[in-house]
């Protein structure tokens, strides 16, 4: 049904603790509808391309190093909402301060290992799924879940 796309990636951290699964299921579950996913070690100019609006903080040069550091699974969702509810699924960027049954809530405490990247919006999403992803690695599809999870 809803078109709407947000770029997820798990990160080098949440992918050496053995969680891709248990985030693919947390989004799978919810409803919303995988269309695109693939492995991949983004170099360090990638992850500094991806991160460019954070590049004057002072985390910068480490988070990309860390995002370059091993193997990431990259990804976009489809669904109703899927941007902003996307981000609830995550949750608050350090894990001290995300809710309990949020993704980092419940499998991260470090705000430097917090396993999981969600476009933060509209504009970004489009952005973050384009350097990501070339239009022919992503699919459309109708799911026959569908018609019972927008009726
Ligand atoms: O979108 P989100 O990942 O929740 O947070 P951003 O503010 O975009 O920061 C990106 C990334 O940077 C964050 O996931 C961890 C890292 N970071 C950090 O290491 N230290 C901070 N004080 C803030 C962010
Ligand atoms: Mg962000």
């Amino acid at each position: 049904a809803e078109l709407e796309r947000t770029f997820i990636a798990i990160k080098p951290d949440g992918v050496q603790r053995g969680l891709i699964s248990e985030i693919i299921s947390r989004f799978e579950r919810k409803g919303y509808k995988l269309v695109g996913i693939k492995v991949l070690t983004p170099s360090k100019a990638f992850a500094q391309k991806h991160y460019h609006d954070l590049k004057e903080r002072p985390f910068f040069g480490e988070l990309c190093g860390f995002l370059s550091s091993g193997p990431v699974i990259a990804m976009v969702w489809e669904g109703q909402g899927v941007i902003i509810y996307g981000r609830k699924l995550i949750g608050a960027t350090d894990p001290q301060k995300s809710e309990p049954g949020t993704i980092r809530g419940d499998l991260a405490v470090n705000v430097g290992r917090n396993i999981i990247h969600g476009s933060d919006g509209p504009e970004t999403a489009k952005d973050e799924i384009n350097l990501w992803f070339k239009p022919e690695e992503l699919v459309n599809y109708t799911s026959n879940a569908e018609k019972w999870i927008y009726g």
